[in-house]
């Protein structure tokens, strides 16, 4: 061989191992900017959309954050969480009454934009982690660099709704495992617990501890009895449709006043209150409320961060949904 050709069939090697990998890694991870040049202002629309809703309507910014984690739990970040019912299966949005989710119609509309400006481009999935992240900044929590690329599932489980997401009468070590599982530390349990400085509870997610704790008619010693005492007063033995503050007074301001809570005894949940249960989810409680949450915003941002890779579809997987609520 010539040594042009030589020289030319080793730079077609390289181009092919260059093409290989770049594959590789387009399949393993998602990137910041991902849509720089196929939808440039797919960030900027998304943001526009989202800040008409939480403007009007701050106290929406909590169920679309706490959109992104069922979404990430159930089947990984992958618009799951969006998909209606079919005629064959219930989805994870079956259990919407129960999981009490809502702020769809943000997302439609979010989605609408978006397809306008490009069709086709921009995955629900990036937009659900999208619309969290923007909700949070626009009511003074912390702000993040998502990472992008996620693409859209084509299934989704009423029954792995219940299997993945952890319950608000969990114990300490049931959360341990069920964040290992997705790849999130105990430090992140305890960071991401924080997203219930925002938002609101159904009664019957706690009333159990006011009550009937152990079948004896008895309260849960973990909480603080005033609080009992005040928490009685919102919610009776049966009420499943009353909403409380889970942080009372600023539910509607990402701060860090949720661990001043929890450290009170005073978290809402079996769950929150589990945290006082382990020598190093108790150390952050403690650390945050006795430091006016100085590291929390930062926290936060890297554990929703590590969030949004879990379980993610990239590459030539799944597809990019025309209409959230149904697979193409
Ligand atoms: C650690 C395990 C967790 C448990 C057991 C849990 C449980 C719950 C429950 C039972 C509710 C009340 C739902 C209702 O009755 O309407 C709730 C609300 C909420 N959760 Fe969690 N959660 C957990 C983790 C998280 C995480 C990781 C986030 C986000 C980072 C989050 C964000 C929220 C928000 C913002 C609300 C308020 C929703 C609203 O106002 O509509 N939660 N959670
Ligand atoms: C935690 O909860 C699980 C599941 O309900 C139970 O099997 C386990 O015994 C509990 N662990 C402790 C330490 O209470
Ligand atoms: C408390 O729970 C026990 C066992 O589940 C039940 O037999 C009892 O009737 C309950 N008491 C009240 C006041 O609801
Ligand atoms: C999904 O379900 C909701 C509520 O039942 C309904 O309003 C909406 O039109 C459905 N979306 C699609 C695209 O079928
Ligand atoms: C509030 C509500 O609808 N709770 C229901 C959630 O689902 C469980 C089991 O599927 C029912 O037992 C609850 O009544």
């Amino acid at each position: 061989m010539a040594t042009g050709q030589k020289l030319l069939s080793f730079l077609l090697l390289q181009l092919i191992l260059v093409l290989l990998v770049s594959d590789l890694s387009n399949a393993e991870g998602l990137k910041l900017g991902y849509y720089y040049k196929t939808c440039p202002k797919a960030e900027s629309i998304i943001r526009k959309t989202t800040y008409r809703f939480i403007s009007r309507a701050p106290t929406l910014a909590a169920p679309l954050l706490r959109m992104h984690f069922h979404d990430c739990f159930v089947r990984g970040c992958d618009g799951s969480v969006l998909l209606n019912s079919t005629k064959n299966s219930q989805s994870e949005k079956a259990a919407i009454p129960n999981l009490s989710l809502r702020g769809f119609h943000v997302i439609d509309a979010v989605k609408s934009a978006v397809e306008e400006a490009c069709p086709g481009v921009v995955s629900c999935a990036d937009i659900v982690a999208l619309v969290a992240r923007d909700s949070v900044s626009m009511i003074y929590g912390p702000f993040w660099e998502v990472p992008l690329g996620r693409r859209d599932g084509r299934v989704s489980l009423l029954s792995e709704a219940f299997a993945n997401l952890p319950s608000p009468f969990a114990n300490i070590t049931t959360l341990k495992q069920m964040f290992a599982v997705k790849g999130l530390s105990l430090k992140d349990l305890a960071v991401l617990s924080g997203g219930h400085t925002i938002g609101t509870s159904h009664c019957n997610a706690f009333t159990n501890r006011l009550y009937n704790f152990t079948g004896k008619g008895d309260t849960d010693p973990s909480m603080d009895p005033n609080y009992i005492v005040k928490l009685k007063q919102k919610c009776k033995p049966a009420d499943t449709t009353t909403l409380v503050e889970m942080d009372p007074g600023s539910f509607k301001t990402f701060d860090e006043d949720y661990f001043t809570l929890v450290d009170k005894r005073r978290g809402l949940f079996q769950s929150d209150a589990a945290l006082l249960n382990d020598e190093e989810t108790k150390a952050y409680v403690i650390l945050q409320s006795s430091t006016h949450g100085a590291t929390f915003g930062k926290d936060f941002a890297e554990s929703m961060v590590k969030m949004g890779r879990v379980g993610v579809l990239t590459g030539h997987q799944g597809e990019i949904r025309k209409h959230c609520a149904v697979v193409n």
